[in-house]
């Protein structure tokens, strides 16, 4: 046995646990390695698979399904280290907009080391130096973090050669131009350097060798050098960074367009040096594909947050303007290193009072603060506002006066913020406002506030999280058919939102049928950062992978090839407005985000929402050599875990399509029992519909609810068919007999059983991988990170045997030989009352099992 101290407020500061047996990770190693995963391909890619590494160029996700869209999980792309990308050009930043999991991978034939956990450790060492043998010392000691500095931690290279490298061309930065944001890039790279080199690299003001020149084309010395008309091409917030000769002098341009461009440009540069590449043939240049690339913010103004994992808001309203908590500067910096454009600081769920002269003058402070960053605020406007602080007695959007109250209402803001981005509107929708309450469609509501913007150049993002009040025949299926029929009627500066999937941010789901059938308008794709169904800040889960599935999920609505990144980027449909939408997982917690793994989150959010064709697996290797280590013994088995965790998740809350089986409310633990909520979609029951018959929801045409007549040919067929339906799905569209074969040869029940068990186990091989990393990044850190995945591996289990033995009380079988037994009787898990803290849902009673393995023997 051994203890484990765990951090949470309101638990036991020790667990124990037992050790697990070298057999019985060997076991699950194997397990995971075998079986397919719910696409078909291999899953888990354990130790064995990782150190198989390919010489060919890997694709991840190149395996999606047609319509499909299960992206490959786990340590098998990891292991297909391509071949490509391994000079400095082929960094894990993507500078070119071109990574794809060969260049995440790195160069899958240098430096092998082999081994189990190491795996990745020559495509990694080889990354690092692109053919650089130097070893990465083992640390003696390494100082706490509280993960406050993020990604931005600009530790000393600990690699001599490559520090030998950056000191001798970084001794100084020379600002071209004058601007805020390329002030604020001198700033960030003088600090950067600085870090990185142990070297004081100060601004200065002649271009002699060593200088980085940061800028744009408009200025001198940039203006007059040959790279200047290559720039022109990448657009207003485009980069490139390249050495150059100024006058003889050996210099590294960073050049824009624009400032924020310089801006974007350093942060590519900072990313080059931190994740410790070569600067021979450096070459980064790119453009973001997506023009608005927002954090939604749910945060209340008495600071909570809804759906907040990480403490309270944090903006601190009852100081603004007064007080500016330097938390702001740090959250703008962290943001514009991602390239994130924007930010909607209040919840959808909205409160008119922010809209008022004193919140403005507040909200005026913030802009303040982050323009030089590149960042626009926006707000969320409460579509009953005239009525409730303008003394309108309508908020009718035909009505003049409220046309009028509206319109004054932004010249106001305006005349604060000139550049405000613009509303976003929750209405009509889980007791919103809205103008159906008027009898006026969302288009009527949206138009109505997009003329009050358009004068100053905003935006209105209309939010498609519709469903209606009622027993609906099926819920999903209410926001395509509310919206469809509106397309072509909104005006030019509207934008539909809508989240990736048709039901709320279940662990997984198909992508939202309505990407792709509104052609007139553009749509803005709303992904979930902060966890609410997903184990909210303790369990482990990169997000990655699951918003690749999505970005690469083909509509088909114009013939194959038609992406949901292609229908948000605004390419397939020609629209010049495009734009993406994170829900933030931030607050003021010293970490950010609650929990350590969860800034991996925003991190692949901000990268994707950049460029959408960034692999999961890409950006989870930047993401780790900057955070934690560039050492191949660390990012190594972390970018494994990272990999593995979303469909280990997956497979211990909702396998083969199951969803919306979590607690109310917090929607944190198990409750797939749940039946007596008085709105019929809000019970598990509903969505899983178990019987003696079988599992599932039929989506199919009559007697299904044919909701997959909501996408186009062939992914409606392809889901229509129990035969075609790929397994991650599989019971989000139909309901199968508990006897039914699956592609795996075995019965939906026993396949339940193993998924969830596969589940479980993962979760421990997770912990034990994250176990091997201790001693070579620091203690604070490392601890909480395994005490989470300590209870993780607990819930896992939890989930596990509350969802087996309910459903067990419907196919009325028993668990299968080869898996354990659940811990407790289903009576157990229907009593716990769990949670203690609505905002840290952990439950108790559940650490008193033996959590693994699941897989037995
Ligand atoms: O997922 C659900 C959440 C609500 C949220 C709503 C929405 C902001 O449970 O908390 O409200 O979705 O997206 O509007």
């Amino acid at each position: 046995m051994n203890t484990v101290t765990r951090l949470t407020g309101g638990f036991p500061r020790r667990v124990t646990r037992l050790t697990l047996l070298s057999g019985v990770w060997a076991t699950a190693l194997t397990l995971a390695c075998s079986s397919p995963n719910e696409n078909g391909t291999a899953q888990g890619g354990a130790a064995g698979s990782v150190a198989n590494k390919g010489g060919s160029s890997s694709q991840s996700g190149g395996t999606t399904a047609q319509g499909g869209n299960a992206t490959p999980q786990g340590g098998a792309n990891v292991a297909q280290g391509g071949a490509t990308n391994v000079s400095s050009g082929g960094s894990t930043a993507g500078a070119s907009g071109s990574a794809s999991g060969g260049s995440s991978a790195g160069a899958g034939g240098a430096q092998a080391q082999g081994g189990a956990t190491m795996g990745m450790g020559g495509s990694l060492n080889g990354g690092a130096g692109g053919g650089n043998a130097e070893p990465y010392p083992k640390p003696a000691s390494v100082p706490a973090e509280t993960g406050a500095s993020l990604w931005l931690r600009y530790p000393v290279v600990p690699i001599q050669v490559r520090l030998t490298e950056y000191k001798a061309a970084f001794k100084q930065v020379v600002k071209a131009g004058t601007d805020a944001n390329v002030d604020v890039a001198v700033t960030e790279l003088t600090t950067g350097l600085s870090g990185l080199t142990g070297a004081m690299v100060p601004a200065g003001t002649t271009t002699d060798s060593g200088s980085v020149i940061v800028g744009t084309v408009q200025a001198e010395p940039i203006k007059s050098l040959p790279l200047a008309t290559r720039v022109a091409t990448l657009g207003p917030e485009g980069y490139l960074v390249e050495t150059a000769d100024v006058g003889g002098k050996s210099v590294t341009v960073v050049a824009g367009n624009t400032p924020v461009g310089a801006l974007y440009g350093s942060f590519a540069l900072l990313r080059h040096l931190q994740t410790h590449r070569p600067l021979a043939g450096l070459s980064l240049s790119a453009s973001p594909r997506i023009k608005t690339r927002l954090l939604n913010h749910w945060d209340n103004l008495d600071r909570t947050v809804e759906r907040g994992y990480a403490g309270r808001s944090i903006w601190d309203w009852s100081a603004l303007p007064g007080t500016i908590s330097p938390r702001y500067k740090e959250y703008a910096r962290a943001n514009a290193s991602l390239g994130i454009n924007g930010t909607v600081l209040t919840n959808v769920n909205a409160n008119a009072q922010v809209l008022t002269a004193s919140y403005i003058s507040k909200v005026k402070a913030l802009a303040g603060v982050f323009r030089p960053y590149g960042i626009k605020v926006y707000l969320t406007a409460r579509f009953s506002a005239p009525i409730e602080i303008g003394n309108l007695t309508t908020a009718d959007p035909n009505d003049a006066g409220v046309k009028k109250w509206w319109a004054d209402k932004a010249t106001e803001i305006y005349g604060q913020i000139p550049d405000f981005g613009g509303f976003l509107v929750k209405a009509n929708s889980e007791g919103q406002p809205g103008p159906q309450q008027y009898m006026r469609t969302h288009a009527d509501g949206a138009n109505m506030l997009a003329d009050a913007v358009a004068p100053h150049g905003g935006v209105v993002m209309w939010r498609a999280f519709v469903y209606a009040e009622g027993s609906p025949v099926d819920r999903i299926k209410q926001a395509y058919e509310e919206f469809k029929p509106l397309d072509g009627k909104f005006k030019d500066n509207v934008f539909v939102q809508a989240k990736n999937g048709p039901l709320d941010f279940q662990p997984r789901e198909p992508f939202h049928p309505l990407f792709g059938a509104m052609p007139g308008t553009p749509l803005t794709l709303e992904l979930q950062i902060t966890k609410e169904y997903l184990g909210e800040d303790t369990h482990l889960a990169y997000l990655g992978p699951m918003f690749e599935e999505v970005l690469k999920s083909d509509t088909y609505a114009k013939g194959a090839g038609s992406t949901v990144a292609k229908v948000i980027d605004g390419s397939l449909h020609n629209h010049t407005l495009s734009a993406i939408a994170g829900v933030a997982n931030i607050g003021d917690d010293a970490n950010w985000t609650g929990s350590h793994m969860n800034q991996a989150n925003w991190y692949v959010f901000g990268r994707m929402a950049w460029n959408p064709d960034l692999t999961a697996e890409a950006v989870a290797e930047e993401w780790v050599r900057q955070t934690f280590s560039n050492d191949p013994i660390v990012v190594a088995p972390v970018v494994q875990t990272l990999m593995r965790s979303h469909q280990a998740l997956v497979d211990y809350m909702t396998p083969l399509g199951l969803a919306h089986i979590m607690g109310t409310d917090h929607h944190y633990g198990p409750a797939p029992w749940v039946s007596n909520l008085s709105r019929a979609e809000w019970n598990p029951v509903y969505y899983h519909k178990a019987d003696a018959q079988g599992l599932g929801f039929n989506r199919a045409p009559s007697p299904g609810s044919d909701a997959v007549a909501q996408y186009f040919q062939p992914v409606r067929d392809r889901f229509a068919s129990r035969a075609t339906t790929p397994d991650a799905f599989l019971l989000f569209f139909h309901h199968v007999a508990w006897a039914d074969k699956l592609a795996s040869g075995r019965t939906l029940w026993e396949e339940l059983v193993h998924r969830y068990s596969v589940g479980v186990d993962e979760v421990g091989v997770m912990r034990d991988s994250w176990a091997t990393v201790k001693g070579y990044i620091d203690d604070k850190r490392f601890t909480d990170v395994a005490d989470f995945l300590e209870i993780q591996h607990y819930e896992a289990r939890w989930w596990r045997d509350a969802c087996l033995t309910y459903f067990a009380s419907h196919s009325k079988q028993a668990i299968p030989a080869g898996y354990a037994m659940p811990a407790q009787a289903l009576s157990f898990y229907q009593g716990l009352t769990c949670p203690a803290d609505a905002k840290k849902p952990r439950c108790m009673p559940v650490y008193n099992g033996q959590p693994s393995p699941a897989v037995l023997k």
